[in-house]
């Protein structure tokens, strides 16, 4: 353990970081447009990322609304304090912990329960999230290896800062009225794969089909279970990149299957774990529960990449999603002709945005999305939030788009 009383560690000439957190049970949205009984932190799945450096300390406040049934807890794996710190919370009450985040990484964070009672309900139900702490020197360059055909390697180096992305893995099990179903975890007998809280979260939706075919009704992918504009911020949005940019994706695995994270199209320029590299240049890496991995790389070619949990079951009951690098559909020249940008764009975030799900907060390498629209796994009242924040409600923006041919 390291020092944690809060008086101490507030005087201590560190950064303190607040992290407040309110633990509530919700009905949010499950494809096949049925809901079911989450329990949440502030009232989103996953709860909301906390970004820090390394050497920071974190105050953890966590307040339990007089009107939830059970109590809560937050276990952070960021932290090396006692779990006595991680005691539920009663309803009504609020609770903090203090801690130096000394080990740079991601580390996953999450409901212990009641007394550790309903610990696996609370957080497959939807308690849980990520801490992300940042190198106390920053991260390192990114280095690709490039042949010229001649037998030679080039190497290719790209600077630290990055477009930066979040992608946290689970299971759903539930019964078919949306509670949550003891007996199918203890067989693991998932009902579904979610990615930051979501089947299918990012693949296209109907915005896409007009853009890309021109035509609201033909579908893209074999999969669009959240085409339509009155799904609001649960509409399924895509992630933008542009070719040659450097990318770091932060991969958590909050459920209780493997992860075997590929991305299809795509080599993992570089797996970092913890505060070493791993691996370079490698096809898949793998991921045990609350196990975690840093993702760099570079998307050469225009075109669509899917990310996947290379597990047949859980590719097609959620685990997939597409990153979209460049112009691969040579909208540039259309969205220019009709007004919606001035000029050609490197990537569609400057048009769309990259959906805020899937965007971390700012850190110390990090490049600023071009915009970041709203989608998650959210209450409407952290819709409205983000809203508020400047986000962009893309169901209100598309049908203001003048008709692209
Ligand atoms: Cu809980």
């Amino acid at each position: 353990f390291a020092e944690t009383d809060c008086d101490v560690l507030e005087n201590s000439g560190r950064d303190v970081k607040e992290f407040n957190l309110t633990g509530e049970s919700v009905e949010l949205p499950i494809m096949g447009g049925k809901t079911y009984n989450a329990m949440t932190f502030s009232g989103q799945v996953p709860g909301p990322t906390l970004r820090v450096t390394q050497g920071d300390v974190v105050k953890m406040t966590l307040s339990i609304p007089a009107d939830e049934a059970v109590g809560h807890g937050n276990d952070m794996h960021a932290s090396q304090t006692s779990s006595a710190s991680f005691e539920s919370v009663n309803p009504g009450e609020t609770s903090q912990y203090c801690y130096i985040a000394e080990a740079a990484g991601v580390f996953k964070y999450h409901c212990s329960g009641v007394h550790l009672v309903g610990m696996d309900q609370h957080v497959l139900s939807g308690m849980y999230g990520i801490a992300i702490v940042d190198p106390a020197k920053g991260y390192k360059k990114l280095m690709v290896e490039k042949t010229s055909g001649s037998g030679e390697l080039d190497r290719k180096f790209y600077d630290a800062d990055a477009l930066e992305f979040q992608l946290q893995f689970n299971q759903l099990y539930l019964t078919p009225e949306g509670n949550y179903d003891a007996g199918a975890m203890f067989q693991h007998h998932n009902t579904a794969t979610v990615v930051n809280g979501i089947q299918f979260a990012y693949v296209p939706n109907m915005l896409h089909n007009i853009l890309i075919k021109g035509d609201v009704n033909k579908n893209i992918f074999v999969a669009q279970p959240w085409n339509g504009i009155e799904l609001e911020h649960m509409q399924s949005q895509l992630m933008y990149v542009e070719n040659d940019q450097h990318v770091r994706i932060f991969v958590e695995n909050q459920g209780n299957e493997p992860v075997f994270f590929h991305i299809v199209g795509e080599i993992l320029d570089r797996i970092t774990q913890g505060n070493r590299v791993q691996s370079a240049a490698t096809e898949t890496w793998s991921l045990g529960g609350s196990q975690n991995m840093i993702v760099d790389l570079v998307f050469d070619e225009p075109g669509t990449y899917a990310f996947v949990n290379h597990d047949y079951a859980a590719i097609y009951t959620g685990g997939i999603g597409v990153f979209v690098a460049g112009d691969p559909f040579g909208l540039n020249p259309r969205l220019v002709d009709a007004g919606v940008i001035d000029a050609p764009v490197a990537s569609y975030a400057y048009v769309l945005g990259n959906p805020s799900s899937a965007v971390p907060p700012m850190g110390t390498d990090s490049i600023a999305h071009p915009a970041v629209n709203i989608h998650g796994l959210y209450t409407d009242e952290v819709a409205s939030e983000k809203k508020a924040a400047g986000m962009i409600p893309v169901w209100e923006v598309i049908p203001t788009l003048p008709p692209v041919p």
